[in-house]
């Protein structure tokens, strides 16, 4: 096996450790993968944040196969199929009201990096070509490539890659576990955090900044939900000083906070809204960027015969995806799965919140259907004792996430009370044994 391996340098992995006991996954279906070896692990984290449906659902299954063999590539630029603007109807029919606009990528760090472009590119259409700072937040993630990476702040990301983005700076996170442990839902204190962006506009001057880019709930540096009114005072600064308000919903995007995207779920609705992953139902690469009509409409200025943004990629609106996306939308419909979070976040609530107390879990947080579960590291041995649990959960057939000391859920939104406990159940015995 190890010299058949060597080839693949693998994403975002510990590959020498990899490579010598190997975790892999074979088949999919509904709420399970199945290794080679056809044991069958219960996946907790709808693979990576994306497969919301369910693994291999029929109806996305049969569309992909089917634009396959009739159109399998179309060019976007200068040209479309059909496909693309019946899924940008039916992504701005979900969107909060006004945000009408949507221009598809292949992925969040690519839908990233198109809305701060299209940031800075309005301020400049409308005259106001001074606007061209970024800002993002401490402990946010926003993807990897080099506007993504620039605007987010997890260290590790960023130390290995040179100076970044120019004119990019950051706002306080509002993890904080001394006043907001254990608290169910929205955490009660913080909403002050978002006073940080006036503090950042009284350095460098309103007139210098495009647009602010956060998640509703930061989900890679390890579930940090907002406090109660923070996302609504970020929005009324923003709009005192005229800068775009961004939301990163490649994760609370399509169903995870049970609403569609998170901007409805906590009532604010950004200028932009950057998605991928539960667009397709993770089946097919995907992303897009949904935007106001006033945005577009600042573009679409002068003569008509001109390219109006200056942007795309090769599979922008690839129709594999595209059919993916339109069947993964009915799919959501059909089942209501849009809303389930809301549904099951008391079950899965009560369910999480029953491993306060365990050994070394300093906090338990949640939200639809996301879980973080905060460990004391080890000492001297960062991120040890939460990927030991991992281990542990695999080894008992079941898929969780790490980031740091940091357990992330994010189920399917199929799940059923009875996966829930059996989630729990595994986790909480995995936490007990690392002890
Ligand atoms: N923004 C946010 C908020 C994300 O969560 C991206 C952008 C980048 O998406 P792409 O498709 O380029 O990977 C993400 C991705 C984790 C984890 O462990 C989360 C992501 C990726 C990898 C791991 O939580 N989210």
């Amino acid at each position: 096996m190890a010299e058949r391996m060597d080839a693949y340098w693998m994403p975002f992995t510990a590959n020498r450790q990899f490579k010598k006991a190997p975790r892999l996954l074979a088949r999919s279906d509904g709420m399970y993968y199945w290794t080679p070896e056809g044991r069958q692990v219960l996946d907790g984290v709808a693979g990576l944040w994306c497969v919301n449906a369910g693994h291999a659902r029929p109806k996305i299954v049969q569309a992909i196969a089917a634009q396959a063999a009739e159109m399998d590539y179309a060019p976007p630029f200068q040209m479309g199929h059909p496909k693309a603007f019946a899924l940008a109807e039916a992504v701005a029919k979900i969107a909060p009201a006004g945000m009408n606009k949507v221009f598809f990528t292949n992925s969040g760090s690519e839908s990233v990096e198109t809305a701060l472009k299209m940031a800075i590119a309005y301020h400049r259409v409308r005259g106001e070509a001074s606007r061209t700072r970024l800002i993002g937040r401490e402990r946010g993630y926003h993807g990897v490539n080099f506007g993504g990476i620039s605007v987010g702040g997890m260290v590790a990301n960023r130390k290995m890659f040179g100076s970044l983005l120019a004119g990019v700076d950051h706002i306080r996170h509002t993890h904080d576990l001394a006043k907001n442990a254990f608290s169910v839902g929205v955490p009660e204190h913080g909403a002050e955090l978002a006073d940080d962006l006036e503090r950042l506009v009284a350095l460098h001057d309103a007139s210098t900044i495009a647009a602010v880019i956060v998640e509703p709930i930061a989900g890679s540096t390890g579930v940090l939900l907002p406090p109660k009114g923070y996302l609504e005072r970020l929005r009324a600064i923003c709009d005192k000083h005229g800068i775009l308000l961004i939301f990163d919903e490649v994760i609370t995007g399509f169903g995870r906070t049970g609403q569609p995207f998170a901007a409805q779920t906590f009532g604010v609705t950004p200028d932009m809204i950057t998605c991928a992953k539960g667009i397709t139902n993770g089946a097919v690469p995907m992303g897009a960027v949904i935007c106001k009509q006033g945005l577009y409409d600042a573009f679409m200025q002068g003569p008509e015969h001109l390219i109006e943004f200056f942007h795309g990629y090769t599979y922008s609106a690839h129709p594999l995806a595209c059919a993916a996306g339109l069947a993964t939308l009915e799919t959501y419909a059909d089942e209501g799965l849009l809303t389930r979070a809301a549904q099951m976040q008391g079950t899965f609530a009560d369910a999480v919140h029953s491993m306060k107390g365990l050994p070394n879990v300093i906090d338990v947080r949640n939200f639809g259907l996301v879980a973080g579960i905060e460990l004391a590291p080890i000492a001297g041995q960062p991120t040890k004792r939460a990927f030991d649990v991992f281990l542990e959960c695999w080894d008992k057939g079941l898929l969780i996430r790490t980031t740091g000391d940091i357990i992330a859920l994010s189920p399917p939104l199929i799940i059923e009370k009875s996966h829930i406990e059996r989630i729990v159940e595994t986790l909480a015995a995995a936490i007990k044994r690392q002890a």
